[in-house]
C-alpha cells in the first residue's frame, strides 16, 4: 500500500460557480483525505511559473488568464495510490473525452475551463505542493 500525497487546483470556474464543496466532496466520496487547503487569489507572475512547462504552447496565455480570473482553492490530497487515484476522479483534460462520473465530466465547461487541476506524477506532485505550501502547512491524519 503506497500512500501518496498528490496536489489539486479547485479552478476559477468551479469556484465562481459555487463548486468548492461538491468537487470536496468527491474528494472525500472516493477516500482521499485532505490534508491542506487554502483559498488563493494567483499573481501572473505565480501562474506562468506554475504552468512553466507550458510555456511557448498556443494556449498559454489564455491558460494563464483564466488562472488569474478569479479565486482558486488549493489543496493537499492524501490517500492510497492519491496521484493515480485522483487523475481517474478529474477525468481526461477535455471534458468531452472524460469518462461518465468524472469531475471534468460533470463541471467542466470545455478544455480550458475545466474545474480542476491535479499532478500528473509523483515528481510534479512534489513540485506543485511545494509550490504553494510550506513543510508546516500539511496536517498529519494517520487516523
Ligand atoms: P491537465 O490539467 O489535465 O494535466 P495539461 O495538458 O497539463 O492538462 O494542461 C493544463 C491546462 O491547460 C488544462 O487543464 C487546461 O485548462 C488547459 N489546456 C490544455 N490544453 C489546452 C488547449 O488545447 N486549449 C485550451 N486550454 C488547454
Amino acid at each position: 500500500m503506497t500512500i501518496e500525497k498528490t496536489f489539486s487546483i479547485v479552478k476559477p470556474d468551479a469556484v465562481k460557480r459555487n463548486l468548492i464543496g461538491v468537487i470536496y466532496q468527491r474528494f472525500e466520496n472516493a477516500g482521499l483525505k485532505i490534508v491542506a487547503a487554502k483559498m488563493l487569489q494567483l499573481t501572473k507572475i505565480q501562474a506562468q511559473g506554475f504552468y512553466a512547462e507550458h510555456e511557448g504552447k498556443p494556449f498559454f496565455d489564455e491558460l494563464v488568464d483564466f488562472m488569474i480570473s478569479g479565486p482558486v482553492m488549493v489543496q493537499v490530497l492524501e490517500g492510497e495510490n492519491a496521484i493515480v487515484r485522483y487523475r481517474e476522479l478529474m477525468g481526461k483534460t477535455n471534458p468531452q473525452e472524460a469518462a461518465c462520473g468524472t469531475i471534468r465530466a460533470d463541471f467542466a465547461i470545455s478544455l480550458r475551463y475545466n474545474s480542476v487541476h491535479g499532478s500528473d506524477s509523483p515528481i510534479s506532485a512534489e513540485r506543485e505542493i511545494g509550490y504553494f505550501f510550506a513543510a508546516d502547512e500539511l496536517c498529519p491524519r494517520s487516523e
